[in-house]
Order: structure tokens, then sequence, then C-alpha cells
């Protein structure tokens, strides 16, 4: 069980007041807010050991190395990746899905087929859409079916001998889905398809583990799992990372170089090139100890609790539509539209309350446009938040959908002179 009161007092930023309202914060599927121990770990790191990694004998170097290293074995464990040659420090999720697609498509021809599915981000989406440009492979989508769900009955007949990688995302940062990434790994490993799990939205908020899974590849970011902005993560098999050619060049990432020719670093450095984000690698291994100190699996059950407890009042509002699946088969999250009301209008008005909730297509246009919305305003939960907050926001939205209710009437209902006309 979670103590989310006593959680909440090491965030500095959850005790601010927004227009004089205690801050009431939804929006963790776009980034959340860091705890005291992440902000000192690199206050600490600049204060005291600020140095260039790998590359200097000085005490500074050699501290700032052993903190950046720690990192990666840090994040390995957390995902029960074999070790560190197995993690890759990225910007954030969309920058390890642009190396994935970039590297991995270096062995696509034409005819190939990249699997994607219809719930996924922008972000990978995109990088593939321009591997497949490049290399005259074929996109294929996975379709949702009317909760919100993968039909994984097309597995079989999507998935096959010309598949050559299975990209999809673990959990949906609209529709809040939770898919079921070991059947779909394991009808891709069937076909001998190399598999790519976006997992922005699951890793900060369940236990994941790659060996598990067995997925090849998966991404995540450090700012939506409490550490800083600038760092992500690409895991990757060891066996398929050593015959992958890299995808930036120079600095940290070469061991040999002559004028005509170069030798690529041991792994994980052969991907990191140029001086990487320290400060932002301690930022996160603080994060992980924080999340790890929680445990995951507590952390997701709280989550669930919130999202029941969203669901089940937000369903009492008439003008309101929920969309993704029943809360069991979700993750933290809720998004929904009032009857009415643009999505931006509705994160107005939670905004006027103090509640910050994002509204829009949450880089998912495909999806928004299948679903026949320009968007949706959705909120998302993490482990500071707590019951009342999801009180606050179903009486909001309420009355949010009263005062349209009325708004609507006063327009369709003819005025007395009109009626006497
Ligand atoms: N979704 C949201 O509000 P970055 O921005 O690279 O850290 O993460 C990209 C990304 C990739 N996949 C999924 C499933 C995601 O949810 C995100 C980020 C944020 O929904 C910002 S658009």
């Amino acid at each position: 069980m979670i103590n989310a009161k006593k959680i909440r007092e090491d965030f500095p930023i959850l005790k601010r007041k927004v227009y004089g309202k205690p801050l009431v914060y939804l929006d963790n599927a776009a980034t959340t807010q860091k705890p005291v121990q992440v902000i000192q770990a690199m206050n600490d790191y600049y204060e005291n050991y600020n140095s260039n990694v790998h590359r200097a004998v000085h005490r500074l170097s050699q501290e700032a190395t052993t903190a950046y290293d720690e990192a990666h074995e840090k994040v390995a464990k957390f995902i029960a990746a074999a070790g560190m040659e197995e993690v890759i420090f990225t910007k954030n999720t969309t920058e390890s899905l642009n190396l994935a697609a970039n590297s991995l498509s270096q062995q696509l021809k034409k005819g190939d087929e990249i699997v994607l599915t219809q719930m996924e981000h922008h972000s990978n989406i995109v990088p593939w859409q321009q591997a497949a440009k490049r290399t005259g492979a074929k996109l294929r989508f996975l379709e949702i079916d009317g909760n919100g769900e993968l039909n994984l009955q097309q597995l079989q007949q999507t998935i096959g001998k010309k598949t050559k990688i299975v990209a999809f995302t673990h959990v949906s940062n609209v529709l809040g889905t939770v898919n079921n990434a070991k059947e779909i790994i394991a009808a891709a490993k069937e076909a001998r398809a190399v598999t790519v799990l976006d997992a922005a939205q699951s890793v900060p908020h369940m236990p994941v583990d790659v060996k598990k899974l067995d997925c090849d590849f998966m991404a995540f970011s450090g700012h939506k799992m409490l550490g800083p902005t600038g760092i992500g993560v690409l895991y990757g098999k060891q066996e398929l990372l050593e015959k992958m050619e890299p995808f930036l060049y120079g600095g940290d990432m070469i061991s040999e170089v002559s004028f005509q020719d170069a030798k690529w670093n041991e792994l994980p450095w052969k991907f990191e090139a140029g001086t990487p984000n320290v400060s932002g690698a301690v930022g996160l291994a603080a994060a992980v100890d924080y999340l790890e100190g929680i445990g995951m699996e507590n952390i997701h059950e709280h989550e669930k609790t919130l999202t029941r407890m969203a669901m089940e009042k937000l369903r009492q509002i008439d003008e309101l539509t929920i969309y993704g699946p029943e809360a069991a088969r979700r993750g933290g999250l809720v998004s929904f539209n009032i009857n009415g009301i643009h999505p931006h209008d509705v994160s107005a008005l939670l905004d006027a309350e103090g509640i910050a909730v994002r509204g829009g297509h949450h880089c998912a246009m495909p999806l928004a446009k299948l679903l026949g919305i320009t968007g949706t305003a959705r909120a998302s939960f993490y482990l500071y938040n707590t019951p009342e907050e999801i009180e606050k926001l179903a009486g909001a939205l309420e009355t949010a959908a009263v005062k349209m209710k009325k708004m609507t009437a006063a327009t369709t209902t003819p005025t007395k002179a009109a009626r006497t006309a």
C-alpha cells in the first residue's frame, strides 16, 4: 500500500498553488514531477564532481565516470536486462525509437514489412515511415476494436513471413490500454521478426522485465519516471546490438580512428556519441532508487485504484464520454470528452481550478482521426496522486458539464419573444 500523502512531502512542486488553489497535477503521462532526492543528486553532481566521463584520469572524472556507469547498471537491474551493455542512454523515448528504426532499417529491403498498431504515438510511427520510404519496406497496422484494445485475432494474418520488425506500444498514452506484449512478441518471434517495445507509459508505472517479455528492444524516458528531462533509454539484446551499426558517430563511441576509417567502442558506448548527459544519468539513477524504494507493484496497484475511482466518478457525468477499455485493462490514465466542449477548453476550465490535465491529440493524430475526434482531455496519475484529487477532478468536470448543458439549453430554447412571434 502506498502512502501518497507522505510521498508528496518529497515533491516540492506539489506544495505550490495555482491561481490561489492547491495544484492538482494530473498530467503525468506527459511528464512527472521530481522528488528532492533526484534534485539533490543532480545538485550534488554539479556542486561536487561535475566532469566529463570516460576521458580523463583526474579524480573528478573518475567519480563522474563511476556515477555514469553505475546509472547504466541500476537501469539494467530495474528492467532485468543482462547487464549495462544492454542499456544505451539517449535523450528520450523518441530518440531511442529513432535509433532503433535507423539502425535496424539498414537490414531492410523492398517488400519487407514493418508491423505497427493503430494506437502508436507519432514517435513510434514516423521513424518507421521514414525507414519504409528509404528501403521500400511496407507498413502494416494491427487494428483496434471498439473497446480501444488491439484485435489480437489479426496477429496471424498481419505478422507473417515478410514481417521483419514489430514495433508497438506497451501502454497507450491516449486510451490507457495495456497491450498483451507477451502474446504479440511471441507471434513476432514465430515469424523471426525483431520486436521493439515502446515502454514510455509502462516502465514508469508497473514492473517491466525484459527477460520475461523477451522483447529485443525497448524504449522509455527518464522524465516520465521522476527523473530529469533529456535522458532516455534504449534497451537492446546484446547479440543484436553487437550486430547493429551506430546511429551517430564521434566522441565516446569510437575505439580507434585513422584518417580513412574507424572502429567502434564496446557496448553500450558504441551507441552513445559525444559527451553524454551525465547529470541526467545521475538524476535517473536517483529516480530508479526512489521508485524501487516504494516498489513498482505498489505503484501499479495505487494507480489502478485511482483509475477505477476516476472512471466510476466520471461515468456518472451524462455529457462525458470516456475512451478506451475498462479500468482493469488499462494503465493509470483516463481520456474523455465533454459533449460540445473542445478538449482544450476542458483543460482550461480545469486549469482555472488548479487542476493540470492535457488536452489534444496527445501526439497520436492517426488514432484521433480513427476515433473521429480532434482529441481528448486526459487525466493521468502517479504515485503521489490521492483519492481527494480524483474527487476534485470529478467535481470540476461535473460543474463544467452542467454549465455547458445550461449554455446549450439557452441557445437552443426559443426566447419568449421568439415563441410568441
Ligand atoms: N507522450 C504524452 O503526453 P518523449 O517525448 O520522447 O519522452 O516520449 C515520446 C512518447 C513515446 N511513446 C509514448 C507512448 C508516449 O506517450 C510518448 C510521450 C507524452 O502523451 C508527450 S506527447
